[in-house]
């Protein structure tokens, strides 16, 4: 055991006691014989392996929390992206080289195998991917927390590259199974839809519902160098008639069993939809099927403890992630009034002291609301509850704002502008203790602009909670190459205090410093160069410059300004071919949501200029343009490591948060940004020196609104950027079909540019010029890249979960 200050303790584990428990899990568990075990299997065995050493770990854990009896947090999500988990788990318990070291005396290769795991798609993006680096931080601190989510047949949707367009393909990530997972065949709750409401004196019941099945399957989240680990335990929906007998005794089969498979669509797939919020009942359908299975497990579980529910808000802080869960607040209300008895207003008031919710978007068009009548077929009952609800809060409304009807209007949580819909966001902050916003820009437009009534309201309730991301993946998993160097310099402290980064200040001047990180760098880059080489048969110069833009394909993030500036590029390089150009790679990947027509022309338009650039021999190697598709967790770990150039050009005011952002500069990227989301605050931490920002502030794009924004003017006024444009809209790049990108054209130059691309154009490309001009310095450029990693500690999400833990939850870490 070592216990200096600068490293973790590493167990005592034997090669040969590895290599052991790999083979016997091998024919006992995979039921295989080596000398026919194809690499899957070898995977499975050390799977198994590695959670047999995990289990342990799980069952000290799970019992520590019971018998202390701390308070827990139950986070609510309808979204985890966990990636791959191997190889965090081999991290997690310090036996990552150890298992390395068995596989290789076995003839076999860590590397090989840990690639051959399924990266489970159980999101959509940077919702699902926090709950993931909360749940990590969550077990590493040893916080109290479970996450409950539901177990999809089928992920986010495959994505391929067909003739530059995005095609789709199901994602059924279970084909080969899911050795991870422990199904809990006697945990399972009733779930129920439909049906009517029966008032008997103060008795409501609710009858003649339709019945599903939710299963529980458990996954063991480990923390890194700690016995604590937690659970993200996920539902699956069974028929709870496995078949239809009257059909099955009339000889009608296929019928029997029809019903059994309406049941089980609720889990079947994921929404794969971040952009606009559908309104389909299945959806709802789903959200309920999450909330009401989590709500009765939970209660299940307090109820063993403590054989009673009056002390539940004492014991349990119930997190909602975005408003996707939020119908767990009429189901806890109606558990208690229905089945226990509770009066109305005793339930309100433990309601209000448990759930708390984040917020994680300000754009209209992805906040949910429900027609009414919808919800009343589907859940009458929660209807019925949300109704008095509504009534109790806009009763004290009355009472403090007497008359202002249009207050009353604005604030109900039915809208009735809008065909009698119910606002889901409203009942959030009408029911939770804390709502918090994502950055400090983002939770303050949150309290001036969606939220501003009931900020006059309950103005202790809206808080910040600035996002983070787990070290242990984003920085000492992907990247090995940097977190050698850091390791080497500060020591390996840094995965569990990221604050410790800032000890590298000192080192950033010596020149053997920069030219390890400048190694570790290009190493990065020839990795993600050989992927790029293998899957899309494009050749780069790992030396160029990679500049990067890799996240859901949205107009507010606007790609497409990312576009205009390759363009640019383009036509400079041909004009001038000789000049001294920075060699650069642009980098795209993300997936459009399959019926977001304008996201999806971006990805062809990517695909089209990529093509002309690529085969352009005047060009060479000066330019080269590649879309990577099916982008996912296990990608971005590839691809972050490896820029130089990390591109966050969303319209100011449009980005909440951002995660991409942090992971880059952790990583040792530059960023190129707007003043939006979470890199005011990177540019707080790292100085303006070392950050490239460019654009309108949020406040000026809404200046530029309300004066009447004109985006013709600049098309006119700015003759590179016509140019551009011109070219788009012509067929340049769609020489075969030139009206192709027309309606793109339109939407511009001609239809209001909702994004203000054009308004933010000549300043990005004049602030691109600049890093073209920094990156010939290349010592320079690693200097300012190793001061921004000194001072990322900040964007830790264990800080992120401490405040959460601290200020909102009123949880404490279990002793172990
Ligand atoms: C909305 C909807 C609408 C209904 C159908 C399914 C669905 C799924 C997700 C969403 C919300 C998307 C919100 C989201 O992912 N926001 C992102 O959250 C990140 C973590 O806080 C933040 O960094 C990003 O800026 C923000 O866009």
């Amino acid at each position: 055991m070592t216990s200096s200050p600068f490293s973790y303790n590493s167990p005592v584990v034997s090669i040969e006691a590895l290599k052991h428990s790999i083979a016997y899990k091998l024919m006992f568990t995979v039921g295989k014989d080596p000398s026919v075990a194809n690499q899957h299997d070898w995977l499975n065995a050390t799977l198994f392996a590695v959670r047999d050493r995990m289990v342990e770990r799980w069952l000290r854990s799970t019992r520590a929390q019971f018998s202390q009896d701390v308070r827990q947090v139950y986070y609510l999500s309808m979204e985890f992206l966990v990636g791959r988990t191997l190889s965090n788990a081999l991290l997690a318990m310090g036996i990552y080289d150890e298992i390395k070291q068995a596989l290789d005396e076995m003839g076999l290769s860590l590397d090989e195998l840990l690639v051959e795991e399924t990266d489970p798609g159980l999101g959509n993006g940077g919702l699902g991917r926090l709950a993931a680096c909360f749940l990590d931080s969550l077990a590493t601190m040893a916080l109290p927390g479970r996450g409950y989510g539901i177990r999809y047949e089928y992920g986010m949707f495959k994505q391929n590259i067909v003739n530059g367009q995005q095609a789709e393909s199901p994602d059924n990530w279970l084909e080969y199974g899911n050795a991870w997972e422990f199904p809990r065949h006697n945990t399972r709750y009733k779930v129920r839809f439909g049906g009517r409401i029966q008032q008997e004196g103060n008795k409501t019941s609710w009858l003649e519902t339709e019945e599903i099945i939710a299963q529980a399957y458990d996954q063991i989240i480990p923390g890194f160098d700690t016995n604590a680990t937690n659970t993200l335990r996920l539902w699956s929906a069974r028929a709870s008639n496995e078949i239809n007998l009257g059909k099955f005794n009339q000889g009608d089969y296929f019928a029997a069993v029809e019903d059994k498979n309406h049941s089980e669509n609720v889990s079947r797939v994921l929404y794969p939809d971040d952009s606009t919020y559908s309104g389909r009942e299945l959806r709802l359908r789903q959200e309920y099927f999450l909330v009401s299975a989590t709500i009765q497990d939970i209660f299940h579980r307090h109820w063993q403890t403590h054989h009673t529910l009056d002390n539940l808000a004492d014991k349990i802080a119930i997190h909602l992630n975005d408003t996707h869960p939020v119908l767990s607040i009429p189901e806890f209300m109606r558990i208690l009034i229905d089945e226990h008895d509770y009066a109305w207003e005793d339930a309100w008031d433990i309601v209000v002291q448990v759930f708390s919710y984040t917020n994680h978007t300000l754009m209209s068009e992805a906040l949910e609301t429900w027609p009414v009548d919808m919800l009343g077929k589907i859940l009458p009952r929660h209807l019925q509850i949300i109704f008095q609800i509504n009534d109790h809060f806009l009763k004290l409304l009355q009472a403090q704002y007497p008359g202002d009807n249009e207050l009353l209007a604005r604030a109900s949580i039915i809208d009735e502008t809008n065909g009698r819909r119910v606002r889901m966001a409203w009942l959030a902050v009408i029911a939770c203790h804390k709502v918090n916003g994502v950055s400090a820009l983002h939770s303050e437009l949150m309290v001036q602009s969606l939220f501003a009534d009931f900020a006059h309201v309950f103005p202790n309730r809206f808080c910040n909670k600035t996002n983070g991301v787990t070290p242990r993946r984003w920085l000492a998993l992907a990247n090995k190459p940097l977190s050698a160097v850091l390791d080497e310099n500060i020591g390996q402290m840094w995965r569990t205090n990221l604050s410790q980064l800032s000890e590298l200040t000192p080192h950033i001047d010596f020149p053997k410093f920069i030219a390890d990180v400048r190694a570790a760098k290009l190493e990065n880059k020839k990795q993600l160069a050989l992927y790029i080489a293998q899957e899309l048969n494009v050749v780069l110069d790992p030396h160029a410059l990679f500049d990067v833009q890799i996240k859901r394909i949205h107009e507010y993030k606007r790609q497409l300004l990312n576009v205009l500036h390759v363009i640019t590029h383009y036509n400079r390089i041909l004009k001038n071919p000789d000049a001294n150009w920075t060699p650069r790679v642009k980098i795209f990947a993300g997936k459009a949501a399959s019926a977001y027509y304008a996201a999806k022309q971006i990805i062809h338009l990517i695909n089209d200029v990529a093509k002309v650039i690529n085969e352009d021999p005047r060009v060479k190697n000066k330019l080269k343009v590649v879309f990577i598709p099916n982008y996912s967790v296990s990608l971005a770990q590839l691809i972050i490591p490896a820029a130089d150039l990390s591109e966050q050009i969303s319209l100011a005011g449009t980005e909440a948060s951002g995660t991409s952002n942090m992971k880059f500069a952790l990583n040792g990227a530059l960023t190129i940004g707007t003043l939006d989301g979470a890199n005011i605050e990177i540019q707080e931490h790292v100085g303006e020196e070392n950050i490239f920002i460019f654009g309108n502030t949020a406040e000026q794009v809404e200046e530029l609104r309300r004066k009447g924004y004109n985006p013709r003017q600049y098309y006119e006024q700015d003759e590179e950027l016509r140019e551009v444009l011109n070219q788009i809209a012509t067929g340049a790049f769609s020489p075969g079909d030139p009206k192709r990108y027309t309606s793109l054209f339109d939407s511009l130059v001609n239809f209001g540019d909702h994004y203000q691309l054009l308004a933010d154009y000549r300043s990005y490309i004049d602030t691109q010029d600049k890093v073209d001009e920094l990156y010939q310095d290349k010592d320079e450029w690693t200097r300012r890249a190793m001061i921004n990693v000194a001072n990322m500690g900040y964007f830790s999400s264990d800080r992120t979960i401490q405040e959460y833990a601290d200020e909102i939850w009123g949880i404490e870490s279990v002793k172990l």
